[in-house]
């Protein structure tokens, strides 16, 4: 259990609570919430609730109290799920992961962050150079991904937008020597359009507002944030990110990250030009469409390294194979301001995923040679886009939804099913608990039942989005840009209209492939969980709402949890691993036992230590019932090596 802080602050595991009942989550959860105690342990998964104020919790002295400490000698905290992520990838070259969940809002971001910063502070004590380099880029690419796929959103003022996993890899001392980015499906209609009370990703307003007037005088734009369509919407509303300041953190991070000054600038430049592309208005002269506004063409063109004339039919036509014959089919002006806004979603995603490219090539594991260095292993930290419910649901919303259900039902199997199997396999007598396994629900009205609450989706704009249609036109014109670095962002223009033949993937299912290689990832790595909760729709420090917080308990399946931790055993090992760090414990098994089986050294070892009340012995692995005999035993390895070395060090200088 958690080393208990005064009782004032109520339990800090909730495996402590005297009745396991939802009157008595709730009143530890939000005693805790109102005394600052953000963060609550049920076992190995820590609560969060967001405090929506900074709290001095993360300082260096914060990160020492947990740095090599066990779980549960420190109150609950992030520290403690990344220490001990940390140390089950060094000390069992496990590969691990922590994945964080909740809805929009309830904190993931903000967690996935520190822990992040932990991990960071915590390694690479001989400060190597190399590996100095590779923990800035790391903590410096998160400002940058959030500068382009976060936005402020009716729940969340820096809403995630993309889904994101990273990977930091580790030497065989520990050390982080690179890492890799997988981001998922950024909502790139937001490029076109928001809801009310919504903006457009950061990255638009940084520019306008930080950019200097050189920039956007090179740019063609002007500071006001309403002269342009695609961000008019959320132009007026008042942000709690500063954009102007925001504007150089970014910048000087894409710096050090190692973007060159020539992609720098052609980020400014596809930003722009995205602006000045919603602005161009489409007139019908008898069937034909034409350009409004030609000048905003040229512009475009200009930004986009490309021609005057190449635009405009990119714009206007689309070239179709008949048979034998290529023609240019005029569009008539739906489909040209179809056209126009597909292509600046497309763009604008383009720009995102070659962002993270380039920062997985700066980051990724170099020069590490698995036979000399040993296995290089893995801590995998996963922020992806919380479960929402809008008052207009689409497309965006069913596959952020998707991915929240996958996780939950990861959750479950994971933490509580495969929990209680495991008894069951080890033979370990079990009273087996009932997971509240909630699968997705079709009714024919579109409504969804989710784990988390019903949804109803809108059908408008669905199969479009689905099919993402983006003209061939399009990738060809920017395959063709001068600027090597658009033109590395469209290879697929290569091809020439009769090659491309195949019709793409929908949306929905590259989604759905990525989701169950996500979930397939994870579920090959030892998992931690940040279970975060929002607690109040006002973003206020004050409010424990009860209803909104017992909701999120109950379908995060906390109660569950706290069952199926009580009921079990905190820790569990195989006889020979178990022996294998524990042996030097007992005169009985130091060095070597003569007992029949490991299994029956192991049971001497504990009888010896006076632990068999604690323990149940299963066909192949002990189990502990609680942390504090596996800290009793750690403690007795560390007072035992001391001696070890001691002895060899007399023995050594012939003292003996
Ligand atoms: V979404 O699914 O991406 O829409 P998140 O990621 O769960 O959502 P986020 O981490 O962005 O939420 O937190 C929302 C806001 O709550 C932050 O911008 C902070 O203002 C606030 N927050 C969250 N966690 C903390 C914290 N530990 N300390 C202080 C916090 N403020
Ligand atoms: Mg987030």
């Amino acid at each position: 259990m958690a080393e208990q802080e005064s009782l004032e602050f109520g339990k800090a595991d909730f495996v402590l609570m005297d009745t396991v009942s939802m009157p008595e989550f709730m009143a530890n959860l939000r005693l805790r919430f109102e005394k600052g105690r953000i963060y609550t342990f049920i076992g190995e998964v820590v609560v969060s609730v967001n405090p929506y104020k900074l709290l001095n919790i993360y300082g260096r002295d914060t990160i020492e109290q947990y740095k090599g400490r066990e779980l549960y000698e420190r109150p609950p905290h992030l520290f403690a799920i990344a220490d001990a992520a940390y140390k089950a990838m060094k000390r069992r070259s496990k590969d691990t992961c922590i994945v964080i969940s909740g809805e929009s809002g309830a904190g993931k971001t903000e967690a996935s962050k520190y822990i992040m910063q932990y991990i960071a502070a915590i390694t690479n004590p001989s400060q190597r150079a190399e590996v100095e380099r590779v923990k800035n880029m790391l903590l410096k690419s998160n400002c940058v991904l959030e500068a382009f796929g976060n936005a402020k959103t009716n729940r969340n003022d820096n809403s995630s937008r993309f889904g994101k996993y990273m990977d930091i890899n580790f030497d065989f001392k520990g050390d982080p020597i690179g890492g890799h980015i997988n981001n998922y499906l950024l909502e790139k209609s937001r490029v076109i359009v928001q809801q009310p009370g919504e903006r457009s990703f950061h990255s638009f307003y940084q520019l306008l507002q930080g950019g200097s007037d050189q920039i956007l005088r090179s740019l063609h734009l002007q500071k006001s944030l309403s002269s342009y369509s695609y961000i008019r919407v959320g132009a007026q509303l008042k942000s709690s990110i500063n954009d102007a300041a925001e504007f150089k953190v970014v910048a000087e991070a894409m710096k050090v990250i190692g973007f060159k000054p020539e992609e720098i600038q052609t980020v400014y430049k596809i930003l722009a030009a995205i602006l000045h592309l919603g602005n161009l208005k489409f007139v019908v002269d008898g069937d034909t469409p034409l350009i409004d506004n030609g000048k905003v063409v040229s512009i475009i063109a200009e930004l986009l390294s490309t021609k005057t004339d190449m635009v405009e039919k990119a714009l206007l036509y689309r070239t179709v194979a008949t048979g034998r014959d290529i023609i240019d089919k005029q569009h008539t002006e739906q489909e040209a301001s179809y056209g126009r806004d597909a292509f600046a979603k497309a763009i604008y995603e383009r720009l995102f995923c070659w962002i993270v490219t380039r920062i997985n090539d700066i980051i990724e594991v170099k020069n590490y040679d698995t036979t000399v260095h040993g296995k290089n292993t893995v801590i995998g930290v996963l922020d992806i886009y919380g479960f929402e419910i809008f008052d207009n649901n689409s497309f965006e919303q069913f596959c952020i939804n998707y991915c929240n259900e996958k996780l939950q039902q990861l959750f479950i199997q994971l933490v509580l099913k495969q929990e209680q199997e495991e008894y069951q396999r080890e033979g370990i007598p079990w009273k087996h608990l009932c997971a509240s396994d909630k699968i997705l629900e079709f009714d024919r009205d579109f409504r969804i039942r989710h784990y988390a609450g019903d949804v109803v989706y809108s059908v408008v704009g669905f199969i479009d989005k689905n099919k993402d249609t983006l003209f061939q036109d399009f990738k060809r014109l920017m395959y063709n840009s001068s600027n090597p670095v658009l033109k590395n962002m469209w290879p697929e223009g290569k091809l020439s209209i009769t090659e491309v033949t195949k019709r793409p993937l929908t949306a929905a299912t590259l989604f759905k492939n990525s989701m169950i290689a996500l979930v397939d990832n994870l579920a090959s790595k030892e998992p931690y969980y940040v279970r975060c909760i929002k607690p109040n729709d006002k973003k206020s420090p004050q409010i424990f709402d009860d209803e909104r917080c017992r909701h999120q308990v109950e379908y995060l399946g906390l109660l569950e949890n706290v069952r199926v931790r009580r009921a079990g055993f905190a820790f569990r090992q195989t006889y020979e691993k178990f022996l294998h760090r524990y042996k030097m414990i007992s005169e009985f098994t130091w060095p070597n036992h003569d007992l029949p089986s490991d299994k029956e050294a192991v049971k001497k070892l504990v009888e010896h230590c006076g632990f068999q009340d604690d323990v149940a012995y299963g066909k192949t692995k002990i189990f502990i019932r609680t942390p504090r005999t596996l800290f009793t035993l750690e403690e007795l390895r560390a007072q035992m090596l001391v001696r070890i070395v001691l002895f060899l060090q007399k023995v050594w200088r012939g003292t003996l």
